[in-house]
């Protein structure tokens, strides 16, 4: 997934508008998805799911926090993502049809909060960053 310059500045100027609200985005982004795709709850047997959750919340600022960084280093988001790279691929071996499924959670919970920062383009934009993190994540299956 090659992001063009223009998608490059897009996305940061999205995140301008995400960054301060990493915590509440991410925990609504799993909330999400947790409930209109119940299966990506079997990764998280150890977690309290409920709606409110202190590990929901948590679990989601460190999911938007990796999303800020990638956005951050977009030119380099294999080297900025790398030891979540080999953590995804190595130690929780998430099958990779659900990071589409959370990238699509997230694009709905940005599309709610900033209705009309997320235009066409930006969507567009937005759309391929978070397929780029999603193949950087699921990079090294083996
Ligand atoms: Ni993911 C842990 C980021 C997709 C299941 N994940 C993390 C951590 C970050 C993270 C950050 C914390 C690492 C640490 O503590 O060192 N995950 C991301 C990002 C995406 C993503 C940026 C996609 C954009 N993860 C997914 C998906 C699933 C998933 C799609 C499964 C449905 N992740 C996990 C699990 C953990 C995890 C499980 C361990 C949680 C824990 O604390 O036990």
């Amino acid at each position: 997934m090659v992001l063009s310059a223009n998608d490059k500045s897009n996305v940061k100027s999205i995140f301008s508008k995400i960054s301060s609200h990493a915590e509440e985005y991410g925990a609504e982004t799993l909330e999400r998805m947790f409930t209109t795709y119940p299966q990506t709850k079997t990764y998280f047997p150890h977690f309290d799911l409920h709606h409110g959750s202190a590990q929901v919340k948590a679990h989601g600022k460190k999911v938007a926090a990796a999303l800020i960084e990638a956005a951050n280093h977009i030119d380099d988001i294999a080297g900025a993502l790398s030891k979540l790279s080999d953590l995804h691929a190595q130690k929780l071996r998430v099958d990779p049809v659900n990071f589409k499924l959370l990238g699509q959670c997230f694009m709905v919970v940005v599309a709610i909060h900033h209705p009309s920062a997320l235009t066409p383009e930006i969507h567009a934009s937005l759309d391929k960053f978070l397929c780029a993190v999603g193949n950087v994540l699921t990079s090294k299956y083996r």
